[in-house]
C-alpha cells in the first residue's frame, strides 16, 4: 500500500492551492471520486493479510473524513472570500450627493390660499368647504337669485343635463353652513368655481374666497375693519381701503373693496391703470331674504358678506402678471415659488 500519509499530505496541499471552487470540486474528486487516489485504496485491502485489513481500512477511511473535512472547510472560506469580494465590488458611496433630488414647493395659488386661511383663523374665522356640484337652490335661489333673475346671465353657469351645475362662486359653501351651524357664525370659504368664461384676464376654473359674519350686532363698520386688516396683514404694508356703492342681489347694502395700488403707493402706474387704485373685492350686509333661505332671523340677526379672486390677491402679492401662468404649470414658472413661505 502506497504510504498514506504522504498521499494525504499531497492531498491537503491540492486542496490548499484550490482558489475557486471549480479547482476544488476537481480536487474532490480526484481524491475521494468513485475512482478517486484515496478511494482506489480501499480497494487494495484485498491484498493485505485479513488481520491487516481492519486496521488500515480505519486508516484510509480516516485519512478521508479528515480530507473532506478540510475540503468542506475550503469550500466555505473560498464562499466567504466571494461573497466580501462582490460586496467590495458592489459598496454604495452613501456620502455621494443624491442624483436628480430637486424638493417640490406649493402652487403659489396654494401659498396663497393658506396664508389667507392662517391670517382668517388668526381673526376667529373658521374655514369652511363644500361640493363643488351644486343644486341651483344653494347656488341661486338661497341667495335671493331667482330664475330669469339677471344675474344669473353674469354667471356663464357650466349645467349638467339633470339640472345640477358647477358652483359659480362658493357662496353655497356659506348656505350650508348657516343651514347646519345656524347663527352666530364666522366663515371664509375658499375653493374653485368655475365660469364659462376664458381670456386673457378670465379662466373657466378659478379660485375665490368668500367670507360671512352673522351676528346680532354685525355692522358694515364691523365688515370695513375686517377686510382693511386683512389686506394689509395679507400684503404686509399699511394700505388704504375704499368702498364704491355696488350692487349684488345677495348683499344690500353693497359695495366694491378698492385698495391703494402694491406696486405704486397710489401715485399711479400700469397695474392701476394710473388711478392709484386696484379693485380687490365686493361685499356688503347679506340680504334679509338670503338669511331667510337659510334659517336665520333677520330680525335678530345682521351679517356681512365678502368675494375676492384668490388668484387675483396671489399675483398681487407675487408680482405675477398674466392669470394663466397660473394654470399653465410650467416648471420654469412654478421653480420661482420655491423659496416664499407664503
Ligand atoms: C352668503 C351671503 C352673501 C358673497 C359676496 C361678493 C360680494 C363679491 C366677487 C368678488 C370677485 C366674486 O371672485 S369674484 O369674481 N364677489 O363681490 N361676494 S358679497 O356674499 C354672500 C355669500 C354667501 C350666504
Amino acid at each position: 500500500m502506497a504510504d498514506l500519509t504522504a498521499l494525504t499530505q499531497e492531498a491537503r496541499a491540492e486542496v490548499a492551492a484550490a482558489t475557486d471552487g471549480a479547482a476544488l470540486e476537481s480536487a474532490r474528486v480526484r481524491w475521494l471520486g468513485k475512482k478517486g487516489i484515496l478511494t482506489e485504496q480501499l480497494k487494495e485491502l484485498g491484498r493485505l493479510p485479513a488481520t491487516e485489513r481492519p486496521a488500515a481500512g480505519a486508516r484510509i477511511n480516516e485519512a478521508k473524513a479528515e480530507l473532506s473535512e478540510a475540503i468542506e472547510a475550503r469550500r466555505a472560506l473560498l464562499e466567504r472570500a466571494d461573497i466580501e469580494a462582490k460586496l467590495t465590488a458592489g459598496r454604495i458611496d452613501v456620502t455621494l450627493p443624491g442624483r436628480g433630488a430637486e424638493p417640490g414647493g406649493l402652487h403659489p395659488v396654494t401659498r396663497a390660499r393658506l396664508r389667507i386661511e392662517t391670517l382668517f383663523r388668526r381673526a376667529g374665522f373658521d374655514v369652511a368647504s363644500g361640493p363643488e356640484i351644486e343644486d341651483d337652490f344653494h347656488n341661486f335661489e338661497a341667495l335671493n337669485i331667482p330664475k330669469n333673475h339677471p344675474a344669473r346671465a353674469l354667471h356663464d353657469t357650466f349645467y349638467f343635463p339633470d339640472g345640477r351645475l358647477l358652483r359659480t362662486h362658493t357662496s353655497p359653501v356659506q348656505i350650508r353652513s348657516l343651514l347646519e351651524r345656524g347663527a352666530p357664525l364666522a366663515i371664509i370659504a375658499p375653493g374653485r368655481v368655475y365660469r364659462c368664461d376664458s381670456d386673457m384676464t378670465h379662466s373657466p376654473m378659478f379660485h375665490q374666497l368668500e367670507g360671512l359674519v352673522v351676528g346680532e350686532h354685525v355692522s358694515f363698520a364691523n365688515m370695513k375693519a375686517a377686510l382693511h386688516g386683512f389686506l394689509q396683514a395679507f400684503f404686509e404694508r399699511d394700505l388704504a381701503m375704499r368702498l364704491r356703492p355696488s350692487y349684488f342681489p345677495f348683499t344690500e347694502p353693497s359695495a366694491e373693496v378698492d385698495m391703494s395700488c402694491v406696486f405704486c403707493g397710489g401715485a399711479g402706474c400700469r397695474t392701476c391703470k394710473q388711478t392709484g387704485w386696484l379693485e380687490i373685492s365686493g361685499c356688503g350686509m347679506v340680504h334679509p331674504n338670503v338669511l331667510k333661505a337659510s334659517g336665520v332671523d333677520p330680525e335678530r340677526f345682521t351679517g356681512y358678506a365678502f368675494g375676492a379672486g384668490i388668484d387675483r390677491l396671489a399675483m398681487l402679492r407675487y408680482g405675477v402678471n398674466d392669470l394663466r401662468l397660473f394654470f399653465e404649470n410650467d416648471l420654469r414658472f412654478l421653480r420661482q415659488f420655491r423659496a416664499f413661505s407664503s
